[in-house]
């Protein structure tokens, strides 16, 4: 049994992964998490309380971070900021927390020999055409595109650096898009979905042609855990599951399955500096460490999103305003 430190477990995927540990290992989990606008405790409710217990704090804030290490025996770092369109609008927090909160935890882990594994993102090797046969691996150079992808990419050489210069035992993973429960109303999905649900009309940026790999986050859970048990001290691992899509389908997709006109959206604003394309081929991860996908067939895992959203309203009507005002903002 292990004791592992989840940063930002209260966010979308890291609380996924808390409620993928409990469920599947007897490890116990500490999660340290700021709560900011993207953070919600009721995404850990239900836990056993001898199992999970939550840290309110900042992972920059050096204090909150060394005990906290100290007594771990592994940290998995999902906190960040981690949307595009705010980043755009306000990069700094995404400096504090995907920079400065990455380096507090690596000089920690440094300081008291803990096993990292570092949670990154495929936009750090920005975009690809859409008609380019190839796809992301492990040697795709870096050229990340918006504030948060830099920032994301940033963090990464950091944990390299620290791989190499220091002895840190750490791994990291970049992983395509998430869909699945727990998600902001901010992100495409959920915002489309709710948007449905609210009697808005879904909203496409640009043509609604970019493409996105879509992975259920209970998959991702189980490759982070393939790596923290079996994966290389110093190597990357892409996590994908085969699952390109643009953004037109996915909204008729939605509207499909919830029973609405199939055209029933409106085409909005781009987002500045769009990446058109993202594709992991995620061979090095299935072949080295055996790991497999479960979610094969992407609608019925849709189908089963929007029914948590459906069955969750209290989760998200608090942001789903707020939200939706930004966007307006935005003529998005
Ligand atoms: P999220 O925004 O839903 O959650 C982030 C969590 O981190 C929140 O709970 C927030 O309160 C917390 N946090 C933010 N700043 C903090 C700080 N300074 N100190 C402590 N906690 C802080 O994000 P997500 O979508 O769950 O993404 C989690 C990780 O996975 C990120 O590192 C992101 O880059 C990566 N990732 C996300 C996706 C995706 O599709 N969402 C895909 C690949 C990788
Ligand atoms: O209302 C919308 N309409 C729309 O067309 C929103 C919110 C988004 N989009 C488009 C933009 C993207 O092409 O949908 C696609 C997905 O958008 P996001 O949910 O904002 O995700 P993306 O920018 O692809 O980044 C996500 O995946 C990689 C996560 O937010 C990142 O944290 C992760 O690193």
């Amino acid at each position: 049994m292990s004791r592992l430190l989840v940063t930002g477990g209260a966010g979308f995927i890291g609380s996924n992964f808390v409620h993928h540990v409990v469920a599947h290992t007897d490890h116990t989990v500490t999660v340290l998490d700021k709560l900011t606008y993207a953070g919600n405790r009721a995404s850990l409710e239900g836990l056993p309380s001898d199992r999970v217990r939550l840290v309110v704090g900042d992972i920059a804030d050096a204090d909150v971070v060394y005990p906290l290490v100290a007594e771990a025996d592994a940290v998995v770092h999902y906190a960040a900021e981690s949307h595009n369109d705010n980043s755009l609008h306000d990069p700094r927090p995404f400096l504090d927390t995907n920079i400065i909160g990455t380096y507090t935890l690596l000089e920690a882990a440094r300081r008291h020999d803990v096993r990292f594994h570092h949670i990154s993102t495929d936009e750090v090797y920005g975009d690809l055409e859409l008609d380019d046969p190839a796809r992301f691996t492990e040697n795709t150079p870096y050229n990340p595109s918006s504030p948060y992808s830099s920032t994301k990419a940033g963090s990464d050489l950091l944990v390299r650096a620290w791989v190499r210069s220091f002895g840190v035992r750490a791994t990291i993973s970049n992983c395509s898009n998430n869909y699945g429960p727990y998600q902001h109303v901010e992100k495409f999905i959920p915002r489309q979905i709710t948007n449905v649900l609210r009697g808005i009309r879904p909203k496409l940026y640009g043509t609604g042609e970019n493409v996105r790999d879509w992975i259920h986050a209970d998959d991702h859970s189980s490759a982070v855990l393939t790596i923290l048990d079996r994966g290389e001290i110093g190597e990357t691992y892409l996590i994908g599951a085969d699952g390109e899509k643009d953004n037109k389908s996915v909204v008729e997709l939605i509207l499909r399955i919830t029973g609405q006109p199939v055209n029933a959206y409106d085409l909005v604003t781009d987002r500045p500096g769009h990446d058109l394309r993202y594709a992991i081929d995620s061979t090095k991860l299935r072949t080295e460490l055996g790991w497999e996908p479960t979610y094969g067939d992407f609608e019925s895992g849709l189908a089963a999103t929007i029914e948590w959203y459906r069955d969750n309203e209290a989760w998200w009507a608090p942001a789903k305003d707020g939200v939706e005002a930004f966007y307006a903002s935005k003529g998005q």
